[in-house]
């Protein structure tokens, strides 16, 4: 045991009346949701980035964190694994999630760094093995390096691109041995900064090559887990490859992908893009193609990635709405892609950050599950489109029409439509009753 968390034991529900600081008081992992335990409903992950490597910086200040494990040895890199898997045992969520650069130090080369990360895996596959949480899914870091400031696949560079590949390699390989659910691709430095320098269909090709030798190598192994792409639209660079999920979807169809890679849709990214997470969710549902979350929320002002911990209820019910009716996840899961604000320095400030997103996600869910339950939303919604179901109306879809058939139809019946409401507020209504 370290001595970072000192005396907080791990976190009990204790439900919504508890007047203690840290407990769970919406998150019971063992009450029974839409026929599941709601730990295997919400799959909650926590991010190794952000609680243990990040040192509180921001583009005007350097580190405010004091942790005793910074540092580039690997000694320090166990310790950071010591307390990392010290706040899972706390929190006793089931899943985590990781870069190679959280977990190992950078070597000179890349065979040294291929070693650290090695012996890292094994370190911590000890810890799963003794009860840790498992591995939602693990990464490559293709962004922090310099060697990646103009991208890894998309780089000018072919050496670049070849690091990079093997680099995705090695952490496909660490993923797979520490039975990873899937493994995620988030193009960090996968766009540009200026047209000036940059050729649009070169750098479109060399990504659409790179993921068809990730999903190959995938098969290869036999990773029975899934593949997945973290849409952002910008930021780091100005203009991120993968806007959105629409973008990412006609990107993945061009390659012959779209049956292979599924997407890992971050609240914050969304925002980002000018949508709404929920629309983010609905629309790769709707394309087959919804895999994970990560659950963080955006400053609504300040127009960049603030990767603050979710506090909003209603919103986060949205969300679940859309995951609850496209079936809820399977490999996928909810990571807290958040981090504290830099003036948080305590321990208890991870536990008690980590607890109220859980909270707040719990609490979330059971309402989204309660508006689908009782189905009124698709009712409305069912209704509204009924008039599909007729024969007339189902000919203009199955090819049985043209247009010119149709207007023969549109003058011999006369069609002239009455608008109807589109029922907005009421629908807001019935979506407040549940909160
Ligand atoms: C960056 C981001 C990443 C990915 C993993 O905005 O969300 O942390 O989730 O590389
Ligand atoms: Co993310």
């Amino acid at each position: 045991m370290t001595t970072f968390f000192e005396d907080i034991n791990k976190l009990k529900y204790e439900g919504p009346d508890s007047d203690s600081e840290l407990c769970y008081r919406h998150y019971d992992a063992d009450e029974i949701v839409l026929g599941k335990r709601m730990e295997d409903q919400l799959r909650f992950a926590i991010a190794y980035w952000h609680s243990f490597a990040w040192e509180g910086g921001d583009p005007f200040g350097g580190r405010t964190f004091d942790r005793s494990w910074f540092g580039t040895t690997m000694d320090l890199a166990k310790l950071k694994a010591d307390v990392a898997f010290e706040l899972f045992a706390i929190l006793g969520q089931p899943f985590f999630c990781f870069h190679d650069a959280d977990v190992r130090p950078e070597g000179s080369n890349f065979a040294e760094s291929t070693k650290n990360l090695e012996e890292m895996v094994d370190y911590i596959g000890g810890k799963i093995e003794q009860g840790g949480p498992k591995l939602l899914w693990g990464t490559a870091n293709l962004f922090s390096h310099r060697r990646f400031m103009s991208g890894a696949a998309t780089n000018p560079d072919p050496d670049v691109f070849a690091y990079s590949a093997a680099t995705i390699k090695t952490n496909m390989d660490a993923t797979k041995k520490l039975g990873g659910q899937n493994y995620v691709l988030w193009g960090g430095r996968e766009g540009y900064e200026t047209l000036l320098n940059t050729d649009l269909k070169r750098e479109r090709a060399q990504a659409g090559r790179m993921l068809q030798m990730v999903v190959d190598y995938k098969h290869k192994i036999g990773f029975e887990g899934t593949i997945l792409i973290e849409p952002k639209p910008q930021e780091p660079t100005k203009h991120q490859y993968d806007y959105d999920v629409a973008t990412v979807y006609g990107f993945l169809k061009d390659f012959g992908l779209e049956n292979e890679v599924k997407m890992n849709i971050e609240q914050g990214h969304a925002i980002l893009a000018g949508h709404s997470f929920e629309h983010e969710l609905a629309m790769a549902a709707s394309l087959g193609i919804l895999g994970s979350i990560d659950m963080n929320r955006n400053d609504y002002q300040s127009g960049w990635d603030t990767d603050q911990f979710p506090n909003n209820v209603p919103e986060v019910a949205l969300a679940y709405y859309e995951i609850i009716k496209s079936g809820g996840f399977t490999n996928g899961g909810t990571n807290f892609d958040a981090k504290l604000r830099r003036q948080s320095l305590d321990p208890v400030d991870l536990v008690a950050a980590h607890a109220g997103g859980m909270d707040v996600c719990a609490k979330a869910f059971k309402a989204a599950a309660a508006m689908y339950e009782d189905g009124k939303l698709e009712q409305a919604r069912d209704d509204r489109y009924a008039d599909w179901d007729k024969p007339e109306a189902q000919k203009m879809l199955n090819g049985d029409h043209s247009l010119e058939s149709i207007e023969d139809y549109v003058r011999q019946a006369d069609v002239n439509p009455e608008p109807r409401s589109g029922r907005q507020e009421r629908l807001e209504n019935v979506v407040n009753t549940y909160l």
